[in-house]
């Protein structure tokens, strides 16, 4: 007993002692700080002050050797009061406990060794001889193992200790999980209304296989293909790839299949078309990277990167502020005509993080993970007017355009990836984590605001004046500011929880593109081409959110309101299609069966009505279209590309 103690107390030391040399700066040596290094190989710089790798494990096995000595040595003495000097409690953990009988304490003559009675000098003399050849035989395999440590690389030794660290926080989180909502409360018909989510993305899915098969989408009335300039006048089949994970978590197997087949076979990326970066990464990239973490064919790995070679020439700017379109063929890119003063947009160059970093991930391509660091490096480095970040930044000069700042469209997804990256990096990338904090401190003080009627609402910021206006966009912040709750500074977890559940707009059950506070209004369209609802995502995705973080019923019940509005007033034979006023009994279509309904409005419904354990948010983390990807745990792997200054 003695010696396995001895034994884990050395092994155990070797992990510390070895990863006090990975990662210098944590302990100092000679009450010196060790500059930080990097882990790559070539550059594990010599520290005269310190000890190399193998004098410290000699002066390990000196250590040992003396220590095991000294616990033989203990035995080897002819009385027994090294017992007494072990009646401290610890007896039972070190040694067997003999019991003499001039100690008097069992006069019936019991000797007591871990419990068992009965007293026999021969049998204590065997048990001390025992002792010894356990003590012998331990310290023996203790230096053979020492032995074979120091014949192992470092690249092995790092390996061994990155285990072990990852066992150390696995056992820790396993005992702290923290606080966990309260378990959902019985729901009888919650399987009824999961099936007719199902139902309802079967007919979506369905009617575009019928009339838009390989478009990137579907008019639901016209029945035919459809599309619109972000796919340039490509036919990429948006609709198959924007689905593919939905299906897949909704048991659609066949039709999964099918989507798979198609892009086997027909998904290309060398037709002359200019397509908008954004879009492309968030629905192609991100659903191609979720089919294939979810699936593992690799067909899907494959299709991401062959897009994302070409998408890397939009990042040939003065900057390095990518172009918000590029052409698939040639290369060029350009920017939206209506953008201020030729800017590229926050909200599209800020998206492209998850995606990016994934890729690197998979391929050991440096160059997505550099490309993404550089716009979150020019950033850091600017100027923000009131801590806000304005939605155009011209990708010549470096500069921003207009003054205007928005959590909805323009701006919503930078501040979803911000916090998304440091989830994704395990909570890692505290870079990631401090500037979401900043930035959502900001909106906190200039854009979020009561109305009279009470309702939490986000506005918009023109050049120094709040616009009181709110988009469905922005609406999924509910969601976001929830999902970013743990973690927040100065333990305001519960705040920004309550600030996602705020009654009104953040969680209105289905409403227009855009509403009002003002003189009066209380979240109400006014303009005819503000009143129009496209099958958006964004309030469904807060309730889904927010169900996760609370199980409180309201959010279900919300959105199996939603759920019914939309199949009542979008659903037609061809589909399903967004409706031009949200205000008319009678609606008119727009005759758009969008793709993000099949990636996002339906897989956000489905998952509201589906158990915590599909897709778990300690797992997964969602792209801005809805495409999980999983959290990396990096541990101290250094993504190539990445230096230590930038994780
Ligand atoms: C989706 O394409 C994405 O959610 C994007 O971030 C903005 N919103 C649309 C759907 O409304």
């Amino acid at each position: 007993m003695t010696v396995v103690l001895l034994t884990s107390i050395t092994v155990g030391l070797q992990p510390l002692f070895l990863s006090n040399m990975t990662t210098p700066a944590l302990l100092p040596l000679s009450g010196r700080r060790i500059p930080t290094l990097s882990p790559g190989a070539s550059s594990f710089p010599h520290h005269r002050a310190t000890l190399r790798l193998s004098e410290k494990f000699i002066l390990l096995l000196i250590l040992s050797a003396f220590i095991t000595l000294c616990f033989g040595a203990f035995f080897f003495l002819p009385d027994n009061s090294k017992h007494k000097r072990f009646d401290l409690g610890l007896e039972d953990v070190l040694i067997p406990h003999i019991d003499s009988p001039k100690e008097g304490k069992h006069a019936s003559g019991q000797v007591v060794i871990h419990g068992q009675g009965g007293h026999d000098e021969n049998r204590h003399r065997e048990e001390e001889e025992s002792l010894r050849d356990k003590i012998r035989a331990d310290h023996e395999r203790a230096l053979q193992e020492a032995k074979e440590k120091l014949r192992k690389s470092r690249e092995e030794l790092q390996a061994e200790i990155q285990t072990e660290k990852t066992k150390v926080v696995e056992d820790l989180k396993k005992k702290d999980p923290g606080p966990k909502p309260l378990p959902p409360p019985p729901e009888p018909d919650v399987k009824e209304k999961r099936d007719k989510i199902r139902e309802m993305m079967k007919h979506a899915w369905d009617s575009y296989r019928q009339y838009g098969w390989g478009h990137n989408e579907l008019k639901p009335i016209a029945k035919k293909g459809h599309s619109t300039n972000i796919f340039g006048n490509s036919q990429l089949g948006a609709s198959i790839v924007d689905a593919l994970d939905t299906l897949f978590i909704m048991g659609l197997q066949d039709e999964f299949k099918d989507g798979q087949e198609w892009i086997e076979q027909n998904l290309d990326f060398s037709a002359n078309a200019e397509v908008s970066v954004f879009e492309v990464n968030i629905r192609f990239i991100g659903g191609l990277l979720a089919a294939y973490y979810l699936s593992g064919q690799e067909v899907f790995k494959m299709k991401a990167v062959a897009l994302a070679e070409k998408l890397i020439p939009a990042f040939n700017t003065p900057t390095g502020i990518p172009w918000a379109m590029v052409n698939l063929k040639t290369g060029v890119g350009r920017n939206w005509g209506w953008a201020s003063a030729g800017s590229s947009i926050l909200a599209e160059f800020g998206t492209l993080h998850m995606e990016f970093v994934h890729l690197t991930y998979l391929t050991g391509n440096p160059v997505y993970y550099q490309k993404v660091m550089h716009i979150r490096k020019l950033l850091a480095k600017m100027d923000r007017p009131n801590g806000l970040y304005p939605n155009y930044l011209n990708p010549r000069t470096g500069r921003w355009g207009q003054h205007h700042t928005s959590v909805g469209g323009l701006g919503d997804s930078f501040y979803e990836y911000l916090l998304k990256a440091w989830l994704m990096s395990d909570k890692t990338d505290v870079e990631a984590r401090k500037a979401y904090d900043d930035a959502i401190e900001a909106i906190e003080r200039h854009l979020i605001r009561k109305s009279n009627g009470g309702l939490t609402f986000i506005g918009e910021w023109k050049n120094g004046h709040l616009e009181r206006k709110m988009g469905h966009l922005a609406c999924f912040a509910g969601g976001m500011l929830a999902l970013g709750a743990d973690g927040s500074p100065d333990d305001k977890a519960g705040h920004y929880l309550q600030l996602g559940t705020g009654e009104g707009p953040l969680i209105l059950k289905l409403g227009p593109e855009a509403f009002k506070f003002d003189s009066g209004l209380e979240a109400v369209a006014v303009r005819q081409n503000e009143k129009y609802y496209i099958l958006r995502p964004e309030v469904i995705e807060t309730y889904w959110y927010m169900w996760r973080f609370t199980h409180d019923p309201k959010y279900r019940q919300w959105g199996w309101e939603a759920a019914q509005a939309i199949d009542r007033f979008c659903r037609v034979s061809g589909g399903f299609s967004g409706v031009k006023d949200v205000y008319s009994s009678n609606p008119t279509y727009d005759d758009v069966q969008q793709s993000f309904f099949l990636a996002e409005t339906l897989k956000y419904l489905y998952l509201l009505f589906s158990n915590d354990d599909l897709l778990p948010l300690e797992t997964w983390v969602f792209n801005t279209e809805a495409h999980p990807l999983p959290v990396l745990h990096l541990g101290n792997i250094t993504l190539p590309g990445s230096e230590p200054s930038q994780r």
